[in-house]
């Protein structure tokens, strides 16, 4: 099945919504198989946004992302990369659909809350940037004959 890497930001974790972040994406009906808090180096943060190195806000973007503890998370189900992303909202607060997590509880750019890879080969790649195998967790919830035909 698919996975994808998540991330609740600094932000997300000052304002107090990792509930509110990881209980929607588990009544979606997707599985964690891998949690936990990251005091997140530069040398992880801009191996993370490398392909942003050259972008004028990448400095400040390092900046932000170190400066408080993250939520790193791996999630896993059909589809679950696009879905997120869905789930998650468009990049800008500002335009991002009410009833998406930045839609409902964003106001900025810089200050998005959370991190969702934007294609397979991006989740493979950061999903072993953030995790060791061993920190995944391979497991199926039992109601998953009620989630999929
Ligand atoms: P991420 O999930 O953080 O990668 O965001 P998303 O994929 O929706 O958007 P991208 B384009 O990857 O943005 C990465 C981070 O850079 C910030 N950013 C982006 C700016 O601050 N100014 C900009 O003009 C753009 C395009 C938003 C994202 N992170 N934060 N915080
Ligand atoms: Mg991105």
């Amino acid at each position: 099945m698919e996975r994808t890497f998540l991330a609740i930001k600094p932000d997300g974790v000052q304002r107090a919504l990792i509930g509110e972040i990881i209980s929607r994406l588990e009544s979606k009906g997707f599985t964690l198989v891998g949690l936990k808090l990251v005091k997140v180096s530069r040398e992880l943060a801009e191996k993370h946004y490398d392909v942003h190195k050259e972008r004028p806000f990448f400095p400040g973007l390092v900046d932000f992302i170190t400066s408080g503890p993250v939520v790193a998370m791996v999630w896993e189900g059909d589809g679950v990369i696009a879905s997120a992303r869905k789930i998650i909202g468009a990049t800008n607060p500002l335009n991002a659909e009410p009833g998406t997590i930045r839609g409902d509880f964003g106001v900025s750019v810089g200050r998005n809350l959370i991190h969702g890879s934007d294609a397979p080969e991006t989740a493979t790649r950061e999903i072993s940037l953030w995790f060791k195998d061993e920190e995944l967790v391979n497991w199926q919830p039992t109601i998953t004959p009620w989630l999929y035909e």
